[in-house]
């Protein structure tokens, strides 16, 4: 039988996550509680999570703990700074107890200083925020000697198939946040360009990765749509928008998925929550075009126009928006319109590739643009582009691309590693990487 943790928490952590976040962070203890289960799954320790808001349910279930557990992780949060009745029943545990605080104690007030259970503690861990739990897990496992595989041990080879990919950030997003995650994570970039290929030695790569123990590969351009009958099945996004970026590959099977979408509803909730979202005009209907406008009307806008050079795309994919929202929530508009429509419009999104450094300018006349229309991209080579540059010297609300290729990075991980990666923490490395 695998070796048992208590996990015990002390009062008002079940608030965790829904109040005082700059404190305590905004994970919940459910989402501390999962963490825990896999940590310690991975271990082959079992676990008991609990939390309790009195004072004698705590010493009822350190009893408990001394004649099932093998250790102790205990966060006995107020009870910490005032129990001496906690710090005697832990006295009569026999095994390691580790003292867990989400927040660094030390730096607050002066009576959060002293603990009564450091005393009785093999250890203590403080100020990591709720990652402390899952350290003191992976200490207590190698106390008890408890054989699962080590996560430092867990291996993870992963790629980027595409076209003119060397400058892609997403490599090093991964790898620094597996990395984090104590896990050997490698993302190569398998460049079409760089080896001489075209987008037809797909099937080819895919192959080889499978071979060579990938866990999944992220697909761009020009391979989104070409990957796709090369597929097992399709996740219900990657099926409606039929386009590709991410494929896991797991039991001889590959899984298509589309994480673009996410990326952009991500962003867009996070960078521009309270604009109006009556009408928005989308420049651009190929590439991310129809995961974006996926995004946008699954954020709740109500009407959105699309306007490509191309009206065949446009329409195309202004008819896959129809079948899956209601079809008055989607219009198509020609070029010459577009004056007409932005007039009417709350905010715009750009998905046409100018504004790139490749392709610099604006995607339509800067007369159209006015103070009180939000202005989105998906462009971040340039963070800032000629369109942001214009609309935020009107002073219109803008947003940027940098947090959509985050956000398809952070589910991507999730899918290949089926670990849930920090994305505060993968925001920060990447706006880190593009102040360089
Ligand atoms: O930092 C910790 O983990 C603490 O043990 C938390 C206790 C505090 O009394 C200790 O000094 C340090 C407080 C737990 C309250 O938890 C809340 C969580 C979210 C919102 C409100 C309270």
């Amino acid at each position: 039988m695998n070796p048992i943790v208590y996990v015990l928490n002390g009062p008002n952590l079940n608030l965790l996550g829904k109040r005082q976040p700059k404190i305590y962070g905004r994970e919940t203890l459910a989402e501390v509680e999962a963490e825990c289960r896999r940590t310690a799954g991975e271990l082959g320790l079992a676990i008991e999570f609990r939390q309790t808001n009195a004072e004698s349910q705590l010493i009822d279930w350190i009893h408990e703990a001394r004649e099932r557990a093998s250790g102790i992780v205990i966060n006995p949060a107020a009870f910490t700074h005032t129990s001496v009745a906690i710090l005697d029943a832990l006295n009569t545990c026999e095994f390691p107890i580790f003292e867990v605080h989400i927040s660094n104690i030390h730096q607050r007030e002066e009576f959060r200083h002293h603990s009564f259970v450091s005393r009785v503690a093999a250890g203590v861990i403080c100020g990591f925020g709720t990652q402390g739990y899952t350290l003191a897990i992976q200490h207590l496992a190698r106390l008890t000697g408890s054989r699962g595989a080590s996560p430092i041990q867990r291996a993870f080879l992963v790629g980027l198939i595409g076209t003119g990919i060397r400058a892609s950030r997403t490599p090093a997003l991964h790898e620094q946040e597996g990395a984090a995650q104590g896990l050997r994570y490698i993302y190569k970039l398998i460049d079409l360009e760089t080896l001489g290929l075209g987008a037809d030695a797909l099937a080819e790569l895919i192959k080889a990765a499978e071979r060579m123990g990938f866990a999944g590969l992220n697909i761009t351009h020009p391979c989104k749509q070409s990957v796709i009958p090369l597929l097992d099945d399709l996740s219900d996004d990657a099926r409606a928008l039929g386009a590709v970026n991410t494929v896991v590959l797991k039991d001889g099977k590959r899984i298509g998925h589309n994480t673009d979408w996410f990326g952009f509803a991500e962003n867009f909730k996070r960078g521009l929550p309270d604009v109006a979202r009556d009408h928005v005009v989308q420049l651009g209907a190929g590439g991310a075009g129809s995961a974006v406008a996926h995004a946008a009307l699954t954020c709740g806008i109500k009407k959105l126009t699309i306007i490509d050079v191309a009206a065949d795309r446009a329409k195309s994919v202004a008819e896959g928006l129809a079948a899956r929202f209601n079809r008055d929530r989607v219009s198509v508009a020609a070029p010459a319109d577009l004056a007409a429509v932005i007039a009417a419009a709350d905010g715009l999104i750009n998905t046409t590739p100018i504004g790139m450094a490749k392709y610099p300018g604006l995607p339509l006349p800067a007369a159209l643009l006015r103070p009180d229309l939000w202005v989105a991209e998906i462009i971040y080579f340039p963070m800032e582009t000629e369109l942001l540059r214009t609309a935020r010297a009107l002073g219109c609300r803008t947003l940027d691309g940098g947090g959509m290729a985050v956000f398809q990075a952070v589910e991507a991980f999730r899918l290949f590693t089926g670990i849930k990666p920090d994305a505060e923490r993968m925001l920060e490395h990447f706006a880190a990487m593009s102040a360089n």
